[in-house]
């Protein structure tokens, strides 16, 4: 089965989903022994490193300068609600503390302690939730066979029990859903090695959704959600957009996310200095809004323990920005006009948002609209001329209210607009 059969969300989950589609916005934390290196969470596949030679790497990990409540503070800093992190990556390594194996960061590093654990706690008293991130692809483990489109590089014997691979994924899922208080979810990765291989997600969505009724599954695999799932994602692409190549999937009417790199790299990447603007990030936030959908930001963090400064910049300008115009992006919904080149809506009872982002020659024109307009005001202002018929809707931002980051106009209706 490709996903679990049947399954009916838990009132708890539909809640959940509901807290997710308000929140909006998160931090995405790709940390790992891969971060020494400095080239990205892809290295040992791309630079061929023997499992062997990339064991050692775990020696060298010591991140003396991690402060996981530093992190929340940041995160909740840039209006951000909750945090994604990387339990395991498609290296195997687990950031925790796995009685399953002895290839984690308790058994193997100087460090010797569970990263996730503190995060949990200070997520817990700064009211934010923690999702995990879960490579189902292991370039180290001996029992991921047969081999899939990646890893095949790595000096790794040509045998394998795949039934004991999928025992052990059971067990760290256990872990991380038992160890760790109540999570927002599991994100998971890497099904794309093996679109054709039996994953027993029957059993394993199952058993999360057993385990935790109100944890909210994705899966990162570029189709349309399999049963089970809770949420759908979409990778460095806004919903419906498809600049990766690999974002063919529909969308579909599941909670939405989308996740971005702050620069191109998911890991940390020591000569990546393609740090998007901060103008670009607020857009593209409002844009996933627009759209109905979370933006999932990520950042990743040196060896060290500590946020590189250009990405904690960047968050906390966006989080600037929110604590002013917030009230238009948290706990609306995308619409009632659908996203174009002149930006995006969105809408909350009886207020639309629209979020002008190109400014155009004269007047600002929107398709029709059934709900009659009362008024029409900038966030940041005062009323605004408008007007309203069956041909559409047209609206008069006067030069000096431009702001180039985003325009924001509050329109007042009589009715709430009829969609969900
Ligand atoms: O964790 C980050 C990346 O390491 C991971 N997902 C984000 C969140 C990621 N894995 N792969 N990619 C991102 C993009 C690469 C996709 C490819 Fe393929 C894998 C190209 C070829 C193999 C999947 C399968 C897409 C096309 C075929």
């Amino acid at each position: 089965a490709l996903g679990q059969p049947g399954y009916r969300p838990a009132p708890e989950n539909l809640e959940a989903r509901r807290w997710f589609h308000d929140a909006k916005f998160g931090l995405f934390i790709h940390w790992g022994i891969y971060s020494l290196l400095g080239d990205g969470e892809w290295v040992m596949n791309n630079r061929r490193i023997q499992v062997a030679d990339y064991e050692k790497l775990a020696a060298f990990f010591n991140p003396i300068r991690y402060d996981a409540d530093a992190w929340v503070r940041l995160a909740k800093e840039a209006g951000m609600k909750y945090i994604t992190i990387t339990s395991k990556h498609h290296d195997g390594f687990a950031m925790f503390d796995s009685k399953a194996t002895d290839w984690d960061i308790v058994d193997r590093t100087p460090y010797g302690k569970d990263v996730l654990k503190p995060l949990a706690e200070a997520c817990r008293r700064h009211g934010l939730k923690l999702f995990f991130y879960y490579s189902q692809l292991d370039w180290h483990h001996p029992d991921y066979f047969p081999r899939g489109r990646t890893g095949r590089d790595n000096g790794r014997p040509e045998r394998g029990d795949w039934p004991r691979y999928l025992d052990f994924m059971d067990a760290q899922l256990t872990e991380l859903l038992t160890t760790y208080g109540e999570i927002g979810g599991i994100w998971f990765d890497g099904w794309w090695d093996r679109p054709d291989a039996d994953w027993g997600h029957d059993e394993l969505y199952a058993m999360i959704h057993r385990l935790q009724p109100h944890a909210l599954i994705g899966n990162n695999h570029h189709r349309e959600p399999f049963p089970g799932e809770d949420f759908q994602m979409f990778e460095q692409d806004l919903p419906g957009e498809n600049t990766a190549g690999f974002n063919r999937a529909g969308v579909s009417r599941l909670p939405l996310e989308t996740c971005l790199t702050i620069n191109r790299s998911w890991g940390y990447h020591r000569g990546d200095r393609n740090h998007k603007s901060e103008r670009e990030l607020i857009q593209t936030l409002v844009k996933a809004a627009g759209r109905n959908a979370n933006l999932l930001l990520n950042t990743g963090p040196l060896p060290d323990g500590t946020i590189q400064p250009e990405h904690a910049e960047r968050l906390r300008a966006i989080g600037k920005w929110l604590r002013a115009n917030g009230q238009s992006i948290y706990g609306t919904r995308g619409g009632p006009f659908p996203p174009g080149p002149w930006g995006v809506s969105t809408w909350k009872g009886r207020r639309v948002y629209l979020h002008l982002l190109a400014r155009p020659q004269g007047s600002w024109q929107l398709p029709p609209l059934k709900e009659r307009i009362r008024a029409a005001r900038l966030l940041h202002g005062g009323a605004i001329p408008f007007t309203q018929s069956e041909q559409g809707i047209r609206v008069e931002v006067p030069a000096e209210a431009w702001d180039p980051v985003d325009t924001i106009v509050v329109l007042e209706l009589r009715d709430r607009p009829g969609r969900s």
